[in-house]
């Protein structure tokens, strides 16, 4: 796969409202040595509202998409909003440098090793990947815990599908994920901020959902960097710090694994992270949103719209205890 550029166009800074400091945030990364001297954390902090890109000059696949919807009939959100403003804090928490700082992330040769629980332990390159699973195109609403959305084209393959192939064993209940580290050309992660590796987990029937998928493009190309190239979950039922990127490593387990945000922020970002807008963040409401390209709030749809298909992952468990 070759390097790609992307010509995005950044979102201008006025249109962004300034990132509130959390100082208990603050303080707490710092009892536990996440925080280098002087850093200014901006971490989860509620939605800047942020306005559509100017619209990009459609041109290869960009085109063939243009008027798609999601099923509810949803517009997709502008391109360039989906690749220039990110979250991907090993390179930086600006979700506007994210691109730039991402460029020279050339994410081959890659592999992913799945492993743990399971009969045929496999390391899968990711040619091997793209030959063993066919891609397909899901349209999925991606909703960030700090209140904004997206409309995204993804191309991938459901999970499933891959865990098929290493068989998990009886013992097997959860499913663990891990970022790759690399020091060279992701500066944030050598900012002592964050307790990288980033590490997500979901049970194993969440895994198996259908909906749960490994994205490897979007827009009808391969992942841009700075969306977690070149292979990297998508939950569109949870807010989206589930949706790990740049995958290394899939390891079947017993018990529910360490997940990087719920290790340093347990009462604020629980493993199960299913969007509720019942379910309040401590520090702000979950009730609405804003829809990155729009200019009003809109409301929260519970599990993100996709109930019907979720919701009997978690009968008989109260959402507010499970968050
Ligand atoms: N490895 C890694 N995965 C990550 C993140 C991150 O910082 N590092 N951010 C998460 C968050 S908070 C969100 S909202 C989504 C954003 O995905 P996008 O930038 O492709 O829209 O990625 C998630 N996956
Ligand atoms: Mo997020």
């Amino acid at each position: 796969m070759a390097k790609r550029k992307h010509g995005s166009v950044p979102l201008k800074k006025d249109e962004i409202t300034p990132k509130p400091l959390y100082d208990s945030r603050r303080k707490f990364l710092k009892q536990m040595g996440f925080l280098g001297m002087g850093a200014v954390l901006a971490s989860c902090a509620p939605a800047p509202a942020a306005t559509s890109a100017p619209p990009a000059e459609p041109t290869g696949g960009l085109a063939t998409l243009t008027g798609l919807t999601d099923e509810l009939g949803n517009p997709l959100t502008d391109y360039n909003a989906v690749t220039g403003y990110c979250n991907f804090y090993e390179f930086t928490t600006n979700k506007e440098k994210v691109d730039e700082q991402a460029e020279d992330f050339v994410p081959e040769p890659w592999s992913v090793e799945v492993g743990g629980l399971v009969n045929n332990p496999r390391t899968f390159t990711m040619s091997e990947i793209l030959e063993t699973f066919d891609q397909q195109e899901r349209i999925y609403r991606m909703r960030c815990v700090e209140g904004w959305s997206m409309v995204i084209p993804w191309l991938g393959f459901p999970l499933r599908q891959l865990l098929e192939e290493v068989e998990p064993t009886s013992e097997a209940k959860y499913v663990a994920f891990q970022t790759a580290m690399l020091p060279d050309v992701m500066n944030g992660v050598n900012s002592m901020m964050f307790p990288f590796p980033y590490l997500e987990g979901l049970r194993l029937d969440e895994a198996l959902n259908d909906l749960s998928l490994l994205a490897t493009g979007l827009y009808h190309e391969s992942l841009p960097p700075q969306n977690g190239a070149p292979i990297r979950l998508v939950v569109p039922w949870k807010y989206g710090f589930k949706s790990i990127k740049s995958i290394v490593k899939i390891s079947l387990v017993t018990d529910q694994p360490y997940t990087m945000w719920n290790t340093i922020a347990p009462q604020e970002y629980g493993f199960y992270a299913n969007v509720n807008p019942d379910v309040d963040h401590p520090r702000w409401s979950q009730g609405t949103e804003i829809r990155i390209g729009e200019n009003q709030r809109r409301d929260t749809l519970y599990m993100n719209g996709y109930a019907d298909e979720v919701e009997y992952l978690y009968e008989g468990m109260d959402l507010a205890v499970y968050y």
